[in-house]
């Protein structure tokens, strides 16, 4: 691919991004917002994928090749239901309230919402897949969604409110339903469609001819696969998220020892959740076993990818065969990032690189040239305002990010030069320790919090996979005190400043709550 180092806007017309384009229908962009969930930025070709041997993502690179790939786009807080809910309000998770999937209220849905917003501006508006904010959607003239996290066969559906079991593979049976609205919408209006993927979430079930698709190859291992978590016990080291002792035989399709019966095979299937040991064969110990963890692991993860992206290539296809790809918005995104073995974890929440950071691709052509590379830092809250920009709707006042849109307009303004995170949920799933930091284009700060109280330091230019805590290092004293400062702006700016008794209140979780 070859990439530009900076935006190259290329908007043949000029034009004003709010209210441009209110009395003129023809000329406003439908969009598509494709999400899938927890698609990872490196398990994406354009991205430049350790996996690029086996060309993962095809039509995904596409999109990047003929469109805009956001380099820095990151998460505020890496899970699904909290991510989704910054990405439709524009809202840190504090702000709208959906800050963790277990144990919190439904997501209050009288809040704007960006669909909400298109839909009052004359767009026709529909939701498939997964949502997994628990309450009825709103804004979308129609919706088909999965309960709760969704199944990769036989779904039940919820579409508009009336519940049905369905038959076959979901990331098939989501694009369906999507072109077959596309075909049936009202076509006086433009559209806003979003498209929400299941896979490729754990458990990592592939469609049947994709099960043995990468059976004669050896997956490379990322360089952190071993790390040993030195000067990082407290955090990194205390997950319940490895590779080595966290994957089930479930999750890695070992099928259960003869004579169990089928609750002790159920229960079986999910040994390993808490560190259970337990092993596939007599042959394989230590290391090896490991590695033939991660190799399961991360074959089942792509070749439920491919099935994404093969969907994408169909969507593709559909818009061009009927002259929709050239005024549509397709917009590809993961919910958040996750760890394909870097630091021997799978799964994300960390405000680690790979967590944090999000695919994010944008193909317009007639605003955007093909290839082009964002550096900016952008995130999860912008969205909902960029998408507003580039259908020419000011965004709504409360949203707490920016309008990226001028990016694709020649008008670029100064953006924001550090992104804000804060997760919450705890103890489980994972054990990941709550934390909020500042994430700048050189430099991370983290503070670990609840019931340690730890800060953590990145130089990323340095130590680009976050091996090195420098927060107590003298040479950094005045970029950490600068970073402090930076996080304590922003935790005022966008109202984050409770009490750890607040905190607590949000984030304890009772063991009924691990649903
Ligand atoms: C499930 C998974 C977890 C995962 C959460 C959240 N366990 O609970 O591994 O972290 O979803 O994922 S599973 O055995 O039920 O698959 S999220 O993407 O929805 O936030
Ligand atoms: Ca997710």
């Amino acid at each position: 691919m070859n990439k530009t180092h900076y935006l190259i806007p290329l908007a043949a017309i000029p034009f004003t991004l709010t209210g441009c384009c209110h009395n003129n229908k023809e000329a406003r962009p439908n969009v598509i917002f494709i999400l899938s969930d927890d698609h990872t930025w490196q398990s994406i070709g354009a991205y430049g994928s350790l996996y690029e041997s086996v060309d993962p993502t095809p039509n995904i690179d596409r999109l990047a090749e003929e469109g805009a790939l956001f380099r820095n786009a990151f998460c505020t807080n890496s899970i699904s239901g909290p991510s989704r809910a910054s990405i439709i309000t524009g809202k840190y998770s504090h702000a709208n309230g959906f800050f963790k999937n277990v144990g919190a209220a439904p997501f209050d849905s009288t809040q704007i919402t960006f669909p909400i917003m298109l839909h009052d501006h004359g767009y026709t508006t529909a939701l498939f897949g997964k949502w997994h904010l628990e309450s009825t959607p709103q804004g979308f003239d129609h919706y088909k969604i999965h309960v709760g996290q969704g199944q990769y066969w036989d779904p039940v559906w919820i579409e508009d409110g009336e519940r049905y079991k369905d038959k076959g593979y979901a990331t098939t049976l989501t694009a369906d339903s999507a072109l077959e609205w596309l075909e049936s919408r009202d076509k006086e209006k433009p559209f806003c469609m979003l498209l929400h993927f299941k896979a490729p979430h754990r458990p990592w079930n592939p469609e049947p001819k994709y099960e043995h698709i990468y059976d004669n190859v050896t997956m490379p291992y990322p360089e952190t696969f071993d790390d040993d978590y030195d000067t990082r016990e407290q955090t990194a080291g205390n997950t319940e998220m490895t590779i080595e002792h966290h994957l089930t035989p479930g999750d890695l399709k070992v099928p259960a020892p003869e004579g169990l019966n089928a609750m002790e095979a159920k229960k079986w299937s999910t040994l390993g959740q808490k560190g259970e040991f337990w092993t596939p064969s007599d042959t394989l110990s230590g290391h090896a076993l490991k590695q033939w963890k991660y190799q399961r692991y991360v074959k089942d993860y792509l070749a439920t990818a491919k099935s994404v992206d093969d969907q994408v290539g169909r969507l593709m296809q559909y818009l061009k065969d009927n002259g929709l790809d050239e005024n549509t918005i397709v917009i590809y995104c993961g919910d958040q990032g996750f760890y394909l073995g870097e630091h021997g974890w799978f799964d994300k929440r960390f405000m680690y690189e790979e967590s944090m950071r999000m695919p994010f691709i944008v193909r317009w052509p007639e605003k955007i040239r093909g290839n082009t590379e964002i550096l900016d830092l952008i995130s999860n809250v912008d969205f909902a305002p960029t998408i507003l920009g580039m259908c020419g709707v000011a965004p709504d006042k409360g949203m707490q990010g920016e309008d990226y849109s001028d990016l694709f307009s020649g008008k670029k303004k100064d953006h924001k030069q550090s992104i804000y995170y804060h997760y919450y949920e705890y103890p489980f799933w994972h054990h990941v320790q709550p934390h909020y930091g500042i994430r700048t284009e050189r430099y991370k700060l983290i503070h670990f919090y609840y019931d340690i109280d730890v800060w953590e330091m990145y130089d990323i230019e340095k130590d680009p996979n976050e091996l090195h805590n420098i927060y107590g290092d003298p040479e950094y004293a005045a970029v950490r005190d600068s970073l402090m400062q930076d996080l304590e702006a922003r935790q005022v700016q966008y109202g984050d400043t409770g009490s750890l008794d607040e905190f607590r209140a949000m984030t304890d979780l009772k063991e009924s709550d691990n649903k």
